[in-house]
């Protein structure tokens, strides 16, 4: 039994062949294992040197078959124990691997986060100077209005800005501040109002229409009462002109060769002149039902438009042209194709709720152009004396 581990420790390492054959090749070349095997009995020792050479079966053939099976069970066992300890580093590896990868894909999450906040920073700041840079004192220039402003100075200033200017209009106790634009156009121009980036309410109460509402510099309506003092001062003609730009950067206009307004009793009923211009005439639409020319001014809480008791919309009941407009103030006349203070750029997402900014004969297709920005302005025409 000795000599049998003896051999079975000689061999582990050898042991690959299959075959009984092969072993004894093995053995046949081991010196170790002839000594090893010289405590067997005599009569082996004489088979195995006698049959030296030849196939070896000179260790009992049973022995050597019991030999090999325990072997082959224990390279086997080994095997298996290399196999399961390869598989459980290959799963730690690849664990740590990934948990590598997580890690980084982590920090650069994280990376991104703290740029995209950056970007956000940058840009809300530069948007706040570009605010501040018209918001900066008015330039106090008695002038009725942007025209009458530009005109006086141009005399005496190469180039005018644009910017935030103090008007007093003629027949009113008051002055108040205006955007004026003095490049566009030639320049004299007094914007009565804009939208462009939605930062405004204009979901607003007749009070408010009336008095004007959100920031020179930006968006905002500069409302009933001042509009009517500019355009109703004596011997002006004012001119009206609509500046559209849609979603995808296509600008277009509407023009007005006169535009006034009636006083308050009238609740600032509308006047427009000859139309020009490559947005078409959605202030008169396209049925004499849908002109908004001499239509009163309504907003939420007071109520012109036309619609007495109700309209038909789409199909629709409608009592309030405002309130299907998002709550908003127009010149509405059984609602009409007309109305700017809607909300930029949300024309894909509420079609049919007619909460966008309207102006529905300036179409691509036959389809309405969803429209992200809009000014009104209003400037002196020349008078003949
Ligand atoms: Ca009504």
């Amino acid at each position: 039994m000795m000599s049998a581990t003896t051999l079975l420790l000689l061999l582990l390492p050898q042991l690959v062949f299959p075959t009984t054959d092969g072993i004894i090749g093995h053995l046949n070349q081991s010196e170790t294992v002839r000594e090893e095997l010289s405590d067997s009995s005599a009569k082996s020792q004489k088979a195995f040197r006698q049959d030296r050479g030849h196939d070896a079966c000179s260790i009992p053939c049973d022995i050597t078959i019991k030999l090999l099976r325990d072997e082959k069970h224990s390279v086997c066992g080994q095997l298996q124990q290399s196999l399961l300890a390869f598989g459980r580093s290959t799963r730690k590896l690849m664990r740590d691997v990934m948990e590598e990868q997580q890690r980084a894909l982590d920090v650069l999450s994280s990376q991104v986060t703290e740029l995209m906040s950056k970007v956000q920073t940058l840009s809300s700041e530069v948007q706040r100077s570009n605010i501040e840079m018209y918001s900066i004192k008015p330039v106090l220039s008695h002038g009725r209005d942007c025209s009458d402003i530009k005109d006086s100075l141009l005399s005496v200033v190469p180039k005018i800005p644009s910017g935030i200017y103090i008007i007093h209009p003629e027949e009113t106790d008051s002055s108040f501040e205006v955007f004026c634009e003095m490049d566009y156009m030639e320049g004299g121009w007094t914007v009565i109002q804009r939208r462009t980036d939605g930062l405004s309410d204009f979901k607003r109460s007749w009070t408010d229409y009336l008095d004007g509402f959100g920031n020179l510099a930006g968006e905002h309506w500069l409302g009933l009462k001042k509009v009517f003092h500019i355009v109703n001062q004596k011997e002006a003609r004012f001119q009206l002109h609509i500046a559209l730009v849609s979603n995808n950067d296509v600008t277009s206009y509407a023009s007005y060769d006169d535009f006034r307004l009636d006083n308050e009793t009238e609740f600032f009923r509308i006047h427009l002149g000859r139309y020009a211009g490559s947005a078409g005439d959605a202030f008169r639409g396209y049925e004499q039902e849908q002109n908004q020319d001499t239509a009163p001014f309504s907003a939420s809480d007071v109520d012109n438009d036309g619609c007495n008791p109700s309209c038909t919309f789409s199909n629709k009941t409608v009592e309030s042209c405002s309130i299907l407009h998002n709550h908003t103030g127009w010149w509405f006349n059984r609602c009409g194709l007309a109305n700017l203070n809607g909300s930029p750029g949300e024309g894909l997402q509420n079609q049919g709720k007619r909460t966008h900014i309207l102006w529905d004969t300036w179409r691509q297709s036959g389809v309405p152009h969803t429209i992200k920005s809009v000014t009104m302005k209003i400037r002196r025409l020349a008078t003949n004396n």
